[in-house]
């Protein structure tokens, strides 16, 4: 992936009100909480009931980032086999993933790989990614430590959160990290403005510390040995 050159980043979708388009697609295995972290960003609610999402649920949040006034549209899916082509149909439209999995089920996150590949052969090459680990309250169950979750998301070069809709954790910070990578390539580098921003690190995707004000497991992509300077290639770039 650090040979590919990065696709040129196409304009995000200026609304009728005035904000720009964002449509994000929750993915991953059934039950590790997809719909729940929708419904803790939109309307910061947790519910243990397990209701199964048909086909693609929708819901609209309105955000501000770094002053960009954006409309996230949140598009839901099914993680069963059987939705999966009418799904993936909206793969093509996507301008980010949420792809989860649950830190409490092995099988949710070894299918992260399954999901990743319909993700690079259906989505525009531009879209941008979070790995998402999910259930991070279920410390007692854990079976995928936070070392395997951010290495698998270091080799595919996106960021990476663990969260808890049930608690809140790190959700906001999650969704608010993928909207303002997005917010940078689809915007800011499109119309060119890096050289304008204040504070260096203008390329910056990733992150790290998303300001949002993250609880809990945050860690990204390079952290750890200093190498996140590297910005602009390979790494961040996430997509496809
Ligand atoms: N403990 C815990 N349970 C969760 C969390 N997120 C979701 N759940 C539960 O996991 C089940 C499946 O969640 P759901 O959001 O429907 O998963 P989806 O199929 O991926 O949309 C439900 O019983 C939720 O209450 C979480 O962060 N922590
Ligand atoms: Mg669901």
């Amino acid at each position: 992936m650090s040979q590919q050159e990065a696709p040129a980043a196409r304009p995000l979708q200026m609304g009728a009100k005035g904000a720009y388009i964002v449509r994000l697609l929750m993915v991953g295995d059934s039950s590790c909480g997809k719909t729940s972290l929708v419904l803790r960003f939109d309307q910061n609610v947790f519910s243990t009931k397990f209701v199964t999402t048909i086909g693609v649920d929708y819901r609209d949040k309105m955000v501000k980032i770094e002053g960009a006034p954006m409309r996230l549209q949140l598009w839901d899916t099914a993680g069963q086999e059987r939705f999966r082509s009418l799904t993936s149909n909206f793969f093509g439209r996507a301008d980010g993933f949420v792809l989860c999995y649950d830190i409490s089920n092995r099988p949710s996150f070894d299918h992260v790989i399954g999901w990743m590949r319909d993700i690079k052969t259906r989505a525009p090459p531009d879209c941008d990614i979070v790995l998402c680990g999910n259930k991070a309250d279920l410390e007692g169950d854990r079976v995928v430590s936070t070392e395997e979750g951010r290495a698998l998301a270091e080799e595919y070069g996106v960021e990476f959160f663990e969260t808890s809709a049930l608690t809140g954790g790190n959700v906001e910070t999650m969704f608010t990290a993928l909207a303002k990578t997005i917010k940078r390539r689809r915007i800011d580098d499109v119309e060119g403005q890096q050289a304008s921003v204040t504070g260096g690190n203008t390329a910056g995707h990733s992150v790290g510390a998303t300001s949002a004000g993250g609880n809990g497991t945050v860690s990204l992509g390079r952290g750890a040995d200093g190498a996140d300077g590297s910005a602009g290639s390979g790494t961040g770039r996430s997509c496809c």
